[in-house]
């Protein structure tokens, strides 16, 4: 008998064809779910963000696996998963290559006004050219400050010698296996934010993060200073951003995640010039994506065969 699955999105043919002749597969439709599917459900395939807690979890009483496509579990309350018995796998270090590229293509992006100067390029006001325009900030030999120096952050570090940089970092325990190898220096947060040029937000969402960088964080930034976050949207305090963009207490943000994400289509942010942003794209490369798939499915699969997942995060 092929197990029973509920995905929250339609997947697609690649995953599908992964998960056959194994699995047969239900799209959840929130609490329009048939509960006779939701009663069979052994296995739950989490594609995006969708909040999974233990009312949803107490609803499918034989789930003994959820699968995550992605590293970050925020959205999935692990301690209600733990309690039930339900193991949580989930995708580390495969997103950290593409998530770093991402982390310095935003960086490069807002710097250099690239954003602006597409626009400007394609516009039909673009008929000389003026070598006092759209002057931007160098990256080269800039000071940026990690915050997080977990497999993404020192996949940004990395990048950032390339770019001969000084490399600052805050976390929560100092790292001193990437100090010697990166060369990277440990500052408290506040010292950091203070001296870094460019500041990246590389930690997961917890309940110590939410919020971590919020007014009197964006207040300690230079005014020449970008706010780069690859994270998750709940790390920022949104409407401390839109004020530090609004008075000029940073020079730029760069965003590929937000809070609520999307944003509300008239949020103030998608209106203004210093805020390059990106519709989470971090782990957005065909190869990573297959990959993430690729260990979601042998996550869910040994979840379902009652083996141990290959990465099990609860
Ligand atoms: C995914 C991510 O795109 O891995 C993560 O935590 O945020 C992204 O890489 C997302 O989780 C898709 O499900």
């Amino acid at each position: 008998m092929p197990h029973s699955v509920l995905t929250n999105t339609q997947l697609s043919a690649e995953i599908l064809e992964m998960l056959t002749p194994q699995c047969t597969v239900t799209v959840w439709q929130g609490d329009a779910t048939d509960p006779a599917i939701l009663a069979e459900t052994e296995g739950f395939f989490v594609y995006g963000h969708p909040k999974i807690a233990g009312p949803l979890m107490d609803r499918m009483p034989n789930l003994r696996v959820i699968s995550n496509f992605g590293v970050g579990v925020d959205h999935i309350h692990l301690g209600d998963a733990k309690t039930r018995g339900i193991a949580v796998g989930n995708t580390p270090r495969l997103v950290d290559g593409a998530t770093a590229d991402l982390t310095f293509a935003l960086l490069m992006a807002a710097a250099r006004n690239l954003i602006i100067g597409d626009r400007y390029a394609r516009s039909a006001e673009f008929t000389v050219y003026d070598p006092n325009l759209l002057h931007g900030y160098e990256v080269h030999g800039a000071t940026i400050g990690i915050v997080g120096m977990g497999n993404i952050g020192q996949q940004v570090a990395r990048r950032a010698r390339g770019f001969d940089m000084t490399v600052l970092y805050h976390n929560r325990k100092r790292n001193e296996a990437a100090e010697a190898e990166l060369g990277a220096t440990y500052l408290p947060l506040d010292d950091l934010l203070q001296q870094a040029d460019f500041v990246t937000l590389n930690v997961p969402l917890t309940a110590e993060t939410r919020h971590l960088i919020g007014r009197e964080q964006l207040r300690r930034m230079r005014p020449t200073a970008f706010l780069i976050n690859v994270a998750r949207g709940g790390v920022v305090d949104h409407n401390a951003l839109v004020e530090a963009l609004q008075e000029g207490w940073i020079a730029g943000a760069a965003l590929d995640v937000t809070e609520p994400e999307p944003l509300p289509r008239d949020h103030p942010l998608l209106r203004m010039d210093n805020v390059v942003i990106a519709p989470h794209l971090g782990s957005a490369t065909r190869q990573t994506r297959y990959n993430m798939a690729r260990r979601a499915v042998d996550n869910l699969l040994a979840g379902l065969e009652g083996r141990p997942l290959p990465n099990r995060i609860a």
